[in-house]
């Protein structure tokens, strides 16, 4: 299996250099932003844009690990559809074809025509790249099978801040609380009998400025979790903690959380330890980078392909994302409609539920490094959301 972490490296950083591509090419860009339809509709925003940015990179990872472990095909689920439309109102399935030249000529009927663009775009979906983590190299051998685990994909989290393509200021490797930093390309992998994450993949292809001042440099981290084998390219040192009673905790929160959840966290997190990011794989990114203790979320706005891969890094680690478990709405205080303090798991959906919703991470979630942090958080929730 570690051969399909080398794949799935690999992979995300092509899908990086998709989304770098399709920023820099101004006319590319501005042809890709589409408004999302139907059950697919993540209900947080009036306005949520699918990109084909998105979907070209869920397809191209689909294809290339697809092409490597045939018996994982049928497993690879993303937040995407490939169904697009075009200018015309054409609905194009998009896929990767065998050859460049046959994946530009599909292409550029979603882009009506436009061949720089396609051509563009199908350059850097078969780029033969070789990746190299020698972390990842050095891993020994665990015993997993791609014939037990699934992939989420979510090709690109943080689409809003990815498409408006805002900068903040900020010394490198400091916390970022929106802008281009907070998109991510994140690869989960679960086992399929039990649901856990065993794997995870984030790349962040917008880290830093490079050189010229012009461009990007990204970066990626990975963790692999199963059993009693646990790995993670995110180093120690990194990573602080808080565990001791009383000592101030960080959390890091939606800008929309509801005031109930900021109040209730307020004698736990005083002054500037609540602090707001956007992007949910990026809010749980600061937790596995030690940049806050937890990330706490009210509402069922995130989905399993948000969580499955950083929840990985998180377990690798020692910590975990748990289910916040909230009232229905017009509930009584007690009644939950999840289990409170249950990790969350990736291979069920969602009873009675349709669309993305089949596969929302229905009663919010607790994103924590350390359990002593997470008895604390919920202690301190219990009865007041
Ligand atoms: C979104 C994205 C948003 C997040 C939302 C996710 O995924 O991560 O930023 O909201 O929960 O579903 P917030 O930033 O308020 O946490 P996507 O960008 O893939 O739609
Ligand atoms: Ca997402
Ligand atoms: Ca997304």
């Amino acid at each position: 299996m570690a051969e399909l972490l080398q794949l799935l490296l690999n992979v995300s950083e092509k899908a990086a250099n998709v989304a770098r591509v399709c920023r820099r090419e101004a006319p590319l860009f501005e042809l890709l932003v589409q408004e999302k339809k139907g059950d697919d509709k993540n209900k947080k925003f009036v306005q949520d844009f699918k990109t084909l940015a998105d979907v070209v990179i869920q397809e191209m990872i689909r294809h290339d690990v697809g092409a490597v472990f045939p018996e994982l095909i049928d497993f690879i689920q993303g937040e995407e559809s490939n169904k697009f439309e075009n200018g015309l109102g054409e609905s194009v399935i998009v896929t990767v074809c065998a050859k460049e030249q046959e994946t530009a000529a599909l292409l550029a009927t979603v882009l009506d025509g436009d061949q720089t663009a396609a051509a563009l775009l199908a350059k850097a979906i078969h780029q033969d790249l070789q990746f190299r983590d020698e972390a990842a190299e050095r891993l020994k051998p665990f015993p997993l099978s791609p014939a037990d685990v699934g992939i989420w994909i979510d090709p690109i989290d943080g689409t809003s801040q990815y498409i408006e393509g805002k900068e903040e200021l900020v010394p490198e490797g400091d916390f970022c609380s929106f802008g281009l930093p907070c998109a991510l390309v994140l690869i989960g992998v679960y086992l399929r009998a039990t649901g856990e994450p065993v794997m995870g993949v984030i790349n962040q292809p917008f880290h830093q400025r490079d050189e010229t001042g012009h461009g990007w440099k990204g970066q990626h981290f990975w963790g692999v979790s199963h059993g009693d084998f646990n790995a993670c390219s995110v180093p120690r040192s990194k990573r602080l903690s808080s565990s001791e009673d009383g000592a101030c905790l960080s959390a890091v929160l939606s800008s929309s959380e509801k005031a109930a959840v900021k109040e209730a966290l307020a004698p736990l997190c005083p002054g500037k330890c609540l602090k707001y990011a956007s992007g949910a794989g990026y809010k749980i990114l600061c937790v596995i980078l030690g940049l806050a203790d937890v990330y706490v979320l009210s509402e069922g706005s995130t989905f399993k392909w948000d969580s499955c891969a950083p929840h990985a890094l998180l377990r690798a680690l020692g910590g975990g994302v748990v289910e916040l478990g909230t009232r229905p709405p017009g509930g009584n205080k007690g009644q939950v409609e999840v289990q409170r303090g249950a990790e969350l798991t990736y291979h069920k959906p969602n009873a009675g539920c349709r669309g993305a919703d089949q596969w929302a991470n229905q009663g919010g979630l607790v994103a924590y490094l350390d359990s002593k942090v997470l008895s604390r958080v919920l202690g301190e929730l219990a009865g007041k959301i």
